[in-house]
């Protein structure tokens, strides 16, 4: 099946607000009496807040009342916000302003797969609100990453077949999504981490959108 659209990932991949989501949550972490080296947050990349704060309460042995998490991920989003408000476009990262006029001479249709909450606000920070023909964020799905969701829907939004879309993902649970959703997926960052993709570069500055849909040609034919 052809290619017909591509579906981005925010986090890691259009801005780099993972360092942001990371800051916050060890900020957090120190608050209650431990800490998580950035080796451990690759496996909060893509969760969504709740189940992050579950995985990091998990490795400070902590269990808490309900109502103290929520207070915990409120203050976590409080202290993210405070970070992200001063993004700009300057905070969009290399590579993606040509890679998106490759994909619009194309003719390729694209979506936002983020599991974010704050999704819209990064998009209007950076003023990328308008470039995406569809928009799937935290506020329209109730699985996360790895869950593929958000692709799938995105998918459906703009009414093409999962084999006929590529995922672009930074982290392990968006690369499970992507590939459990039935979609070719494209790692950016390190092949080392993100051993399921079909094809890993370190950033969308590394290829370009012919050199990508050639080789998705020939694994096709080889199959
Ligand atoms: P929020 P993505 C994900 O975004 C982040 O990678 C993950 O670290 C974060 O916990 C999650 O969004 C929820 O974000 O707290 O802003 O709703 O990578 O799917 O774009
Ligand atoms: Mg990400």
């Amino acid at each position: 099946m052809p290619i017909k659209a591509f579906l981005f990932d925010l986090d890691g991949v259009i801005v780099d607000t993972a360092i942001y989501h990371y800051q916050a949550w060890k900020r957090l972490a120190n608050e209650l009496g431990f800490d998580i080296s950035e080796e451990f947050n690759e496996q909060l990349k893509g969760v969504s807040r709740t189940d992050s704060l579950a995985i990091i309460l998990a490795h400070g042995n902590l269990t808490l009342p309900d109502e103290e998490k929520t207070r915990l991920a409120t203050q976590k989003n409080e202290w993210y916000l405070e970070l992200v408000s001063r993004m700009t476009s300057d905070d969009i990262l290399p590579g993606v302003p040509a890679f998106f006029s490759q994909v619009r001479q194309l003719g390729l249709l694209t979506a936002l797969g983020s599991v974010s909450k704050n999704a819209p606000l990064i998009l209007e920070r950076i003023g990328m609100s308008n470039v995406f023909d569809a928009i799937i964020d935290g506020n329209k799905i109730s699985k996360g990453k790895p869950d593929p969701e958000v692709f799938t829907k995105g998918a459906a939004e703009l009414g093409v077949q999962p084999a006929e879309c590529v995922v672009f993902e930074d982290a392990v649970a968006g690369v499970e999504a992507g590939k459990r959703g039935g979609m070719f997926v494209v790692g950016l960052g390190s092949p080392d981490v993100l051993t399921q993709a079909d094809f890993v570069r370190p950033s969308l500055e590394a290829f370009t959108v012919e050199e990508l849909l050639s080789q998705i040609e020939i694994d096709a034919k080889a199959v």
